[in-house]
């Protein structure tokens, strides 16, 4: 059985990593979405807050799961029997990142393999700090991130404002 990894902050998840992870649950027997748990990194929503909001993006997919994971992504990988992680690519510069961690996770861990999905056109510019931003400043992000994220996001920001 193929398990793979989709690791990130997902802070929070958009409509572009949600394709990300459609179009790799048709790929892989088992798709684990990993969120990182990062103490050090100022995060807007809590770990449990952005569970939350990909278990309900994800709930029609039935080989889907979302875990989270500190430290070292090679070490859960080994935890959870993976041998595959996504990456997503939207641009050279994510590729240039992206080259630099699938090395140095595959020195880590030999039997390691990354597979990149490229994004679809139209989330090609998306990332989740620019739907922070704009969410922010009052702006729309509907049909960028799935509709209880909107609200997710709405609530933060008005309770904040
Ligand atoms: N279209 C396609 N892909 C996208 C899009 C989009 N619109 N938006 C984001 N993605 C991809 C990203 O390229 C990335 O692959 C993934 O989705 C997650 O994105 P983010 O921004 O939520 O998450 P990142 O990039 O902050 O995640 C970084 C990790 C958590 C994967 C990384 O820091 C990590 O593995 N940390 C653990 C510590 C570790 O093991 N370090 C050593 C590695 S060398």
């Amino acid at each position: 059985m193929s398990v793979a990894i989709y690791p990130g902050s997902f802070d929070p998840i958009t409509n572009g990593h949600l394709d990300i992870i459609e179009r790799g649950s048709k790929i892989f027997d088992r798709l684990i979405v990993a969120v990182l748990k990062n103490p050090n990194k100022k995060s807007l929503f809590t770990v449990e807050e952005r569970i939350e909001m990909i278990k309900g993006a994800v709930s029609h997919l039935d080989n889907v799961e979302v875990d989270h994971f500190s430290g070292l992504l090679v070490d859960f990988a080994r935890k959870r029997n993976a041998k595959i992680i996504i990456k997503g690519l939207r641009a050279v510069s994510d590729f240039e990142y992206e080259l630099q961690m699938a090395l140095m996770n595959k020195k880590l861990y030999k039997d390691i393999e990354t597979v990149f999905i490229m994004t679809s056109t139209k989330y090609s510019f998306l990332s989740s700090s620019i739907v922070r931003e704009v969410a922010s400043f009052g702006g729309c992000v509907k049909d960028l991130v799935p509709p209880a994220v909107e609200e997710k996001l709405r609530e933060k920001f008005t309770r904040k404002g």
